[in-house]
C-alpha cells in the first residue's frame, strides 16, 4: 500500500490537548514537518511557552525546555549561545510574546539571535479564559473587555511583524494564516524557509500565524475561521516583511 501521509517523526505519539478546531495543532504539525524535511530533529532544541501550548515540550519530539511566561526568547538565546552547533526555536502565543514577553522578543530580534520564533496570534489569552491580549482587535469583546476593546483607552493592537520589521537585525519576518488548506500550504513554505535559514545559521527568523481560538471566541471552528478572515486579516496583513536571503544575503 502506498503511504501518502504519516505523522511527522518530529511529533511524539501523544494526543494534543487543544480544543476541536484550534489551529495550534496545525502550527505544530507544520513545524514538525519542516524539522523532518530538513533533517534537523537530532540537533533541534525548542522552548515551550506558557499558554495553551504549555505542553509543546511533550508534543515535539526533540530536546525541549519550558520557559516562564514570555521568557522563551531569552532562554533560547542562552541555549543557542551555549550550543551554537544546535538549532533553536521558540513557540509562543500572543499573550506570551507581545504582553509579558515584549522586552524579550524585541531584544532577541534586535540582537539578531540565530533562532526561529513561531508566534501564534489568536487575538486573545486562550488558556486563562479569554482575557484581552495586546493583539485583541478594536471593539472585540473578551472577558476583560465585555463592551469591546476601546482603543482610546487601551491603545491599538500591536502588530508584531511590523514592530520587529523596524529593527535592522532580523533576517526573515513573515505573517501567514492557518484558515484554509491553501493558506496552510503557504504557511508551510514560510516555516520551511525560516527553518532553512536557521539551519544555515543566517540569523533571527520570525513567523506569525494568524490563528483561531474558537472556544474563547464563542464560535464553532468554521465560524472562527470566517471571523478571523473578516476581522483579523484586514488588520494583520499576510505577507513577507523581510527576507535577507532573497535580497542576496546580509545587509
Ligand atoms: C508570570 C505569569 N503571569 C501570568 C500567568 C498566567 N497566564 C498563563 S497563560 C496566560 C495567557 C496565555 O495566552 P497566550 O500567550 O495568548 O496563549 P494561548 O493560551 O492563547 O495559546 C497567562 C496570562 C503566568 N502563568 N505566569
Ligand atoms: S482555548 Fe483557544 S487557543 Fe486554547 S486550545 Fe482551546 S481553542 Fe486553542
Amino acid at each position: 500500500m502506498q503511504v501518502i501521509a504519516t505523522r511527522p517523526k518530529s511529533l511524539t505519539d501523544l494526543q494534543f490537548t487543544y480544543c476541536p478546531g484550534c489551529t495550534h495543532g496545525i502550527a505544530h504539525r507544520l513545524i514538525a514537518e519542516a524539522m523532518d524535511e530538513l533533517d534537523m530533529r537530532n540537533r533541534m532544541m525548542g522552548v515551550a511557552p506558557v499558554g495553551c501550548s504549555v505542553f509543546a515540550y511533550k508534543f515535539f519530539n526533540c530536546d525541549m525546555a519550558e520557559a516562564a511566561h514570555g521568557r522563551a526568547p531569552a532562554v533560547a538565546t542562552g541555549m543557542k549561545r551555549a550550543r551554537p552547533d544546535m538549532f533553536v526555536f521558540t513557540y509562543q502565543g500572543d499573550g506570551d510574546l507581545v504582553a509579558i514577553g515584549t522586552a524579550e522578543i524585541v531584544h532577541a530580534a534586535n540582537r539578531g539571535e540565530k533562532i526561529s520564533i513561531f508566534f501564534i496570534n489568536n487575538a486573545i489569552y486562550g488558556m486563562t479564559g479569554g482575557q484581552m491580549a495586546p493583539t485583541t482587535l478594536p471593539g472585540m469583546k473578551t472577558t476583560t473587555s465585555p463592551y469591546g476593546r476601546d482603543e482610546k483607552d487601551i491603545g491599538y493592537p500591536i502588530r508584531a511583524c511590523e514592530l520587529l520589521n523596524s529593527l535592522v537585525s532580523p533576517y526573515f519576518i513573515e505573517r501567514v494564516s492557518l484558515l484554509s488548506p491553501q493558506e496552510i500550504i503557504k504557511a508551510k513554505k514560510a516555516v520551511l524557509k525560516a527553518m532553512q535559514y536557521n539551519k544555515e545559521g543566517r540569523g533571527f527568523t520570525f513567523v506569525e500565524f494568524v490563528s483561531t481560538c474558537p472556544t474563547n471566541w464563542g464560535l464553532d471552528p468554521l465560524q472562527a475561521r470566517e471571523w478571523a478572515r473578516e476581522n483579523m486579516l484586514p488588520y494583520y496583513k499576510i505577507g513577507n516583511f523581510r527576507d535577507k536571503g532573497a535580497e542576496g544575503g546580509e545587509k
